[in-house]
């Protein structure tokens, strides 16, 4: 008569595991791409007996990680639970098949949240695994997965990188007087965060408006993984060699982004401080940005690596662009405690805007944090 009864609202112990794989490839994040950050957890009778995530770009993936993890603690994965955030590989790729390294250790079952689109695997993990005897159940945590997930699954389903717009404006959505003046709108702690997302993006993008009235020097000051790329958006004119980029050419890598009006003698000057170009055909701006991306996101782009997360710090020209692309999949805002106003102010897009409501881009909060006077809001777009 009392059976034993869980509560109907009692967590899915697989969530829960699947939680702590999540975790752990979250901690990958900046070091792992255009690699997907990737977590795994082992678990036999109710205990974790090993845990592994992907920890470096071209280095082990979670599952041997976790496998290691698991035999140097004195365990035996074999008749375990594997949690994995993502599809085991079934391909040599720098590393050999992860899908391998499970049956070989004899593992009981697989939990996947998200299956990998990536075209050497697409499923085929998960099927080997599956043709050896192993129990292979999937979308446990998928939603978390996913948006963990999401500049490498836009990456390989759509060949165009993640992109991040961030901008800072005062509490009435100005970004400086009406005598241009704009430092500083957002205090130190908000520039801090800043530097912390540049150092971790695979590249920071600005318009040649930018460059000119800013003279900005793109670095992630404050350390961070990576030092990301700076790319100028270059449709009539190019970046004086005085400029702090272009100065710092042989530094941090610079790349140019140049439009057919661009000449080549230029670019030439501009090679010359080792400020690389990537020529393209479109004459329109919103054109250019998403030829732009494609080329970004393959493997033969400059750098031989394609580029995950691209971060756009404006000006209004390029937002405006790329809003006008579709192309913002995040934004971070910042909002200073100072207010500005006056009709001649500028806001943080340029054109061309969308006319109608019912077309403008729509977003939903993903958090809001104060950094000292500001207030920080990070929105996702929603995709219709
Ligand atoms: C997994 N576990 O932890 C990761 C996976 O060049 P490689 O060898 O590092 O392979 C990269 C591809 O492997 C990547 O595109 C994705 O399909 C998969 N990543 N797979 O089983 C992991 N990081
Ligand atoms: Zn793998």
């Amino acid at each position: 008569e009392f059976a034993l009864m869980t509560h109907p609202n009692a967590p899915d112990p697989d969530e829960l595991w699947m939680n702590e794989a999540l975790e752990l490839a979250a901690l990958g994040q900046g070091y792992v791409e255009p690699n997907p950050m990737v977590g795994c957890v082992l678990v036999r009778d109710g205990c974790m007996i090993g845990r592994g995530y992907h920890q470096i770009y071209g280095g082990a993936h979670a599952e041997v990680n976790a496998l290691e993890d698991c035999s140097s603690s004195g365990e035996v994965p074999q008749g375990s639970t594997a949690y994995v955030t993502l599809e085991p590989c079934c391909h040599f790729g720098k590393t050999p098949p992860c899908a391998d390294a499970l049956i070989r250790a004899r593992v009981a079952r697989v939990v996947v949240a998200v299956t990998d689109p990536f075209p050497a695997v697409d499923g085929g993990g998960i099927k080997r695994l599956r043709e050896s005897g192993i129990e292979v159940i999937t979308g446990v945590g998928a939603d978390k997965s996913e948006r963990l997930l999401a500049p490498y699954l836009k990456r390989v389903r759509t060949g165009r990188p993640w992109v991040i717009a961030k901008w800072a404006m005062s509490m009435d959505g100005r970004i400086a007087t009406s005598t241009g003046e704009s430092q500083w709108i957002t205090g130190n702690e908000s520039r801090y965060e800043v530097h912390q997302l540049r150092g971790r993006v695979d590249a920071i993008a600005v318009g040649m408006g930018t460059v000119i009235a800013d003279d900005p020097l793109l670095t992630a000051r404050h350390g961070g993984p990576r030092t990301p790329i700076r790319i100028v958006f270059a449709r009539h004119r190019v970046p004086d060699l005085k400029s702090q980029l272009v100065r710092t050419g042989s530094e941090t890598p610079t790349w140019i982004v140049a439009g057919p009006a661009i000449a080549d003698s230029d670019l030439a000057l501009l090679a010359d401080h080792d400020v690389e170009t990537m020529r393209c055909d479109s004459e329109n701006s919103v054109d250019m940005v998403d030829e732009v991306l494609q080329r970004l996101a393959r493997e033969d782009n400059l750098s031989g690596r394609p580029i995950s997360n691209l971060m756009i710090e404006g000006g209004g020209g390029l937002l405006g662009s790329f809003a006008a692309a579709h192309q913002i999949d995040e934004a971070h805002v910042y909002l200073g405690a100072k207010l500005i106003g006056g009709l001649k102010s500028l806001g943080p897009f340029g054109d061309p805007g969308f006319p109608r409501l019912a077309d403008a881009t729509r977003f939903e909060i993903q958090s809001v944090q104060t950094f000292g006077p500001d207030v920080r809001a990070i929105y996702r777009r929603i995709k219709d």
